[in-house]
């Protein structure tokens, strides 16, 4: 039998010394969040068996939308615990204060609890994604100035697919590390430790039915990456499942790139900065890849609102640096709010 390494074996192997209280802790207590929500993801075709969300079901009790159900069981794991200062949520628009009968930590904690909704009630891989950040000032822990910060301060970032397996994927700085969920002792083992993207790209990922409304630039550069060996790109296949964590994660393992551009009258393009592209941007370079807005690396930019959007392209450096070269050189920046 190979040697088998848990969850939580592996988060205090590999952090140091000082950083086994709290910390470790909060990377637990999400890796516990995201068996109970991956439980609640598998049943989800048995909704309309036992009724749909909004409605009450057979038993009488209420049903809550999935996403919804993730978000409270995420903020619920966490808001007791003292180890965070607050929370900030994609499914909220205010940020997410601690009660303030608990106690407040030194940790900030971002995250789209359900990515890709627009799959799950088509049975296709969603994810949860989420970013840690240190608080700023420790007397006066909680504003939102520590939730503003620029990804390059993350201090951890992970996200969690509920896929054909549930896994957990994280980082802390010292690599990428894949645990996959084996249902039947309940534990996320390690399955890919030091993920890495490879050096011969696989895939593109975007949404080709918006062609029409890209920029110039990011048609060229689509078409470079169509081109084959006659553009120089490299044999690329195309995959876009609609689902960030989804798409990431296969580009991850496969290597590639996923993009989404700016619109003509969409300038900034729907991925949100904090919940989604500064904590997988964190992963990738972690991988050994990049992520940019087409100008500028994601982890360079200052967030100036909780909620705010940001082109995005992500995956192995030399495909996402060929972005940033058509979008500059064509001089056609994307339009900053
Ligand atoms: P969704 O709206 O279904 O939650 O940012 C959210 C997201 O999904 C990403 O997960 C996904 O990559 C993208 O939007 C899909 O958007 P399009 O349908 O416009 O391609």
């Amino acid at each position: 039998m190979t040697r088998i390494t848990t969850i939580e074996r592996f988060i205090l192997d590999s952090q140091p010394e000082y950083a086994q209280g709290d910390f470790s802790g909060l990377l637990y207590d999400l890796a516990l969040a995201a068996k109970i929500i991956s439980h609640k993801v598998n049943r989800a075709g048995l909704l309309d068996i036992i009724g749909e969300a909004g409605e009450i079901n057979v038993q009488g009790e209420d049903q809550q939308k999935l996403d919804v159900y993730a978000d409270d069981v995420i903020f619920k794991m966490c808001d007791h615990t003292g180890r965070l200062c607050i929370l900030a949520s994609e499914e909220h628009e205010d940020l997410l204060e601690i009660p303030a009968r608990y106690e407040k930590g030194p940790y900030v904690l971002v995250y789209d609890p359900l990515d890709g909704s627009s799959n799950i009630d088509v049975n296709v891989s969603i994810g949860t994604v989420f970013g840690i950040y240190r608080c700023l000032d420790w007397s006066k822990r909680g504003r939102k100035e520590d939730v503003l910060q620029p990804g390059r301060d993350l201090v951890a970032a992970g996200y969690i697919l509920y896929g054909s397996s549930t896994m957990m994927v994280y980082s802390t700085g010292r690599g990428v590390h894949g645990f996959t969920l084996n249902p039947d002792i309940g534990e996320f083992l390690l399955s890919n430790e030091d993920m890495k993207l490879g050096p011969s790209p696989g895939y593109y990922s975007m949404n080709a039915a918006y062609y029409d409304r890209w920029p110039r630039p990011v048609k060229e550069y689509v078409q470079w990456l169509q081109g084959g060996e006659d553009s120089g790109a490299p044999k690329l296949s195309s995959r876009y499942i609609g689902s960030l964590v989804a798409d990431f994660h296969r580009n991850l393992l496969k290597g590639g790139v996923f993009c989404y551009p700016s619109e003509i009258d969409k300038p900034l393009g729907k991925i949100r900065l904090l919940y989604e592209a500064a904590p997988l941007a964190f992963l990738i370079e972690q991988a050994g890849g990049y992520a940019s807005d087409g100008t500028q690396s994601i982890l360079d930019i200052m967030p100036t609102d909780t909620h705010q959007r940001v082109p995005f392209y992500i995956g192995n450096r030399s495909l996402v640096e060929k972005a940033e070269e058509f979008i500059q050189q064509a001089n056609r920046l994307p339009i900053r709010e």
